[in-house]
């Protein structure tokens, strides 16, 4: 399987992040790509698609917010990372505000998202990542994986949190339409629900969007990901949370893939992408769910019987040490 990858992917580094109360260590840190590396044989470069893809997802102010927000952060006097603190809540009228302070609230939901001064460009190298991977399926291949880092899913149109700044599987989505496919579904299976790509593809009846990942009820992103949440309008059933407990082992989640599954080969698309996190592993450091290594080939073959030419695409996991080890094992399956 061709894999692809661009090291300017890691020059995004902040050093720290808000979790439950107190400044940590960033969870999601250049070690996590440097393992997946070592496991998974030789990547190729990824190749410039320029910014064209990302404006079909993303609007202009947002990127442009992106680019600046660490210089803007720099100009204003401050040290370190570009951190926001004051968020609008949900129906605050709209304004068009100028301090950095005022637009890191503006485009983001979380406080553990800091913008450092390589974000943009590993971002946008993460996103080149997915839309090479794209290409090889489009040419053909029956599988590619593109390991994206900084992840991408929690990220919305304009908005970033919970380590995601672009959206690589929804701007690979929209690049699949635009070379011609007419229906795409995504499977997210990172511990967390891909609350960004279900906001983007919501009202979408030709991208379905399934997502397994633990209760919002008890786990990040809370105000997302729960199962009554269907899609709307024109995506009115194109829709599928299916939330899972803590502690949730492989026969769980099992059961919870062959429904993803059977809803996924219902819906006939042309083109599968998968949003793969290895935070459901047992040992994760801030996840809760009980998959072993050797579950992760199991899942992968699954998946592969929907018969779908398929792009993986990384997403979390955060027990550095055994991450490379699980994503070798899930790829192994995807074979
Ligand atoms: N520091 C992914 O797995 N952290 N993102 C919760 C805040 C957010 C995880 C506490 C977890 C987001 C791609
Ligand atoms: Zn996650």
């Amino acid at each position: 399987m061709r894999s692809f990858w661009d090291p300017r992917q890691l020059s995004h580094s902040p050093s720290k992040e808000l979790h439950n109360g107190a400044f940590v260590p960033y969870a999601e840190h250049i070690g996590r790509p440097k393992s997946i590396l070592a496991a998974i044989g030789a990547t190729e470069a990824a190749v410039d698609h320029g910014e064209e893809p990302l404006l079909r997802v993303h609007p202009r102010d947002y990127l442009d917010f992106l680019w600046s927000a660490h210089k803007d952060w720099r100009a204003a006097g401050r040290e370190g990372d570009a951190a926001g603190y004051v968020w609008p809540v949900v129906g605050r009228r709209p304004l068009d505000l100028s301090r950095i302070d005022a637009r890191l609230g503006r485009y983001s939901y979380d406080g553990g998202t800091p913008i450092a001064a390589g974000t943009f460009e590993s971002a946008y190298w993460s996103v080149q990542s997915a839309l090479s991977g794209l290409d090889a399926v489009i040419g053909g291949d029956p599988v590619a994986f593109a390991l994206c880092r900084p992840p991408g899913h929690h990220a919305g149109a304009d908005y970033m949190g919970g380590y995601c700044y672009l959206n690589s599987a929804a701007v690979a989505a929209e690049a699949a339409i635009a070379a011609g496919k007419s229906r795409i579904a995504i499977l997210d299976i990172d511990y967390h629900h891909g609350n960004g790509t279900q906001d983007i593809f919501y009202t979408r009846g030709d991208v379905l969007f399934v997502s397994i990942h633990a209760d919002p009820k008890y786990d990040y992103p809370f105000y997302w990901g729960h199962a009554d949440e269907e899609g709307a309008g024109d995506g009115e059933g194109a829709n599928l949370n299916l939330p899972l407990p803590r502690g949730t082992a492989l026969a769980g989640f099992a059961r919870a893939l062959d429904t993803a599954l059977a809803r996924i080969a219902a819906f006939g698309p042309d083109l599968l992408i998968c949003c793969y996190g290895a935070d459901t592993f047992t040992d994760d450091p801030i996840s809760f769910f009980d998959l072993q290594t050797i579950d992760y080939p199991v899942i992968g073959r699954s998946i592969m019987s929907l018969g779908l030419p398929t792009l993986a695409v990384m997403e979390g996991g955060y027990a550095t040490d055994a991450l490379g080890g699980n994503v070798a094992a899930f790829l192994e399956g995807l074979q």
